[in-house]
């Protein structure tokens, strides 16, 4: 039993269309209540997915939209239950009448991710896909939605499901032989179970590699802009931000905090970090954050060293470089390229050195191909990174059982040491992909959700 749930799937913004979506047991009669098919039979005669069109009427009975509807049916629905979605005009007032008349004939408000919990609780996807889902709304680059729609569609699960499957092959054949001693079932086949293993930790060290990238497509990278004072690095934020985030001057000093700012330049997601100039002060404020400076340059995954071209290096401009150089990755951005430049690339010691005029806003596409280099993956978005810090917990905890699986194997322990093992794998594995997953976990995961998906 599924009570019936409503909600405004579009958010109550002025829009061209908006949706009210209805799902759980008995919704299409309910729906029907405010709602008057053109052809003026009731919404139950409606085949399955086939868009209508009809009167919509508010909690007075008033007529308040011309709209289309339809209605979907198990098993094809979303949600594994009976849906019917009206495609309303979209205007917040009608949204919201159109809403309270269905939750005064009989609807519940569905809360935050409930048609996609009720999805995965019915079996229509399992717990990667339900989490992509989340993903995918939440996508800021054509890479991240790419790689969430994979995963909507089923990639990772499609990836886990064989891995359960053999290490369940080798449970149910170590109990056969455990359990009936005296039948007839081939001996354990040790070398067999190692090559599942083999192969098993071999595919998860794989989806574990692609972390760092899925990280960096979801979160975005987090990106520390250094360099001596007025070389261009407020200038670069802005430019890169595409409007005056921070104030630029002519004044050394002017950045004395730290200001982020998301962007993204090409497919690219960058955490941008503009940063106090590094320079010896003693203006206490600049000081603490030059200070801060030297912190985001250790704790970022990648620097941009700006130096101002048009002048030769000075010990200030060297500082920063040593600072930048201690990132994972750096590239230097030799700036004002509008003046003459005095600077020669060969001085500075990056792999990339970005000549740009963040003044006339040149250059910045060298910046996205060199960016392109330095995050240069073969592998596709296609849903096999891995950007979910649960899933990657869950797998990380069954790889190092499958670890230790292989290793009692190789030193000859009792089956029975091996069986614990390759069971606590499962379970990690079902833990990723939503088979044995605790309530109070999937109500946290589904709360993130917004409401109407
Ligand atoms: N000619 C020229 N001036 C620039 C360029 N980029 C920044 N500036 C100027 O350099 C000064 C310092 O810029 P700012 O972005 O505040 O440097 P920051 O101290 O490194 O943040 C300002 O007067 C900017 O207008 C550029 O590409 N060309
Ligand atoms: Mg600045």
């Amino acid at each position: 039993m599924a009570h019936p749930i409503a909600a405004i799937a579009t958010g109550l913004v002025r829009s061209g269309i908006g949706i009210l979506r209805m799902s759980g047991d008995g919704c299409i009669d309910l729906a029907n209540r405010v709602f008057a098919l053109y052809n003026g039979q009731a919404l139950s005669s409606l085949p399955d997915r086939k868009l209508a069109r009809g009167t919509l009427f508010d909690a007075q009975n008033r007529p308040i939209d011309e709209a289309m509807v339809f209605v979907s049916h198990v098993p094809h629905s979303y949600t594994g239950e009976d849906t019917v979605e009206f495609q309303c005009h979209g205007s917040p007032a009608v949204l919201t009448a159109g809403l309270s008349a269905l939750l005064s004939n009989g609807f519940h408000q569905a809360g935050p991710g409930e048609f996609t919990k009720r999805a995965f609780l019915n079996g229509q996807m399992d717990l990667t896909q339900a989490e992509a889902v989340i993903d995918l709304i939440d996508a800021e680059t054509a890479d991240a939605a790419a790689n969430a729609a994979g995963q909507v569609a089923g990639v990772l699960r499609k990836q886990l499901d064989p891995i359960y499957d053999s290490l369940m092959d080798i449970c149910s054949h170590f109990h056969a032989v455990l359990d009936y001693p005296d039948e007839d079932i081939e001996p354990f086949r040790l070398q067999a179970y190692a090559d599942t293993l083999n192969s098993a930790s071999k595919k998860l060290d794989m989806l574990l590699s692609s972390c760092r990238r899925g990280n960096f497509i979801k979160n975005g990278v987090q990106t520390a802009i250094l360099g001596a004072p007025n070389a261009g690095k407020s200038s670069l934020l802005n430019a890169l931000a595409g409007f005056d985030r921070v104030i630029v001057t002519d004044i050394p000093g002017t950045t004395r905090d730290a200001v982020e700012q998301t962007v993204t330049l090409g497919r690219h997601l960058l955490r941008l970090l503009d940063t106090a100039g590094i320079r010896d002060t003693s203006d206490t404020v600049e000081h603490l954050g030059v200070e801060r400076s030297f912190q985001a340059a250790q704790s970022c995954q990648l620097a941009f060293f700006v130096v101002d071209g048009s002048k030769p290096l000075t010990r200030e401009d060297e500082a920063a470089m040593d600072a930048a150089l201690q990132a994972p990755d750096a590239i230097a951005i030799l700036n004002k390229q509008d003046l003459p430049c005095v600077i020669d690339p060969c001085e500075l010691p990056f792999s990339y050195v970005i000549p740009v005029s963040c003044a006339k806003q040149a250059g910045l596409d060298l910046l996205e191909q060199a960016l392109d280099m330095v995050f240069d993956d073969e592998a596709p978005c296609d849903g096999s990174i891995l950007t979910n810090a649960r899933q990657a917990d869950a797998i990380a905890k069954s790889r190092a059982s499958i670890e230790a699986a292989r290793s009692s194997l190789r030193l000859g322990m009792t089956p029975d040491a091996v069986l614990v093992d390759v069971e606590a794998a499962m379970e990690a594995l079902g833990e990723a992909t939503g088979r044995v997953v605790r309530e109070d976990i999937t109500n946290r995961i589904f709360e993130r959700f917004c409401v109407g998906k």
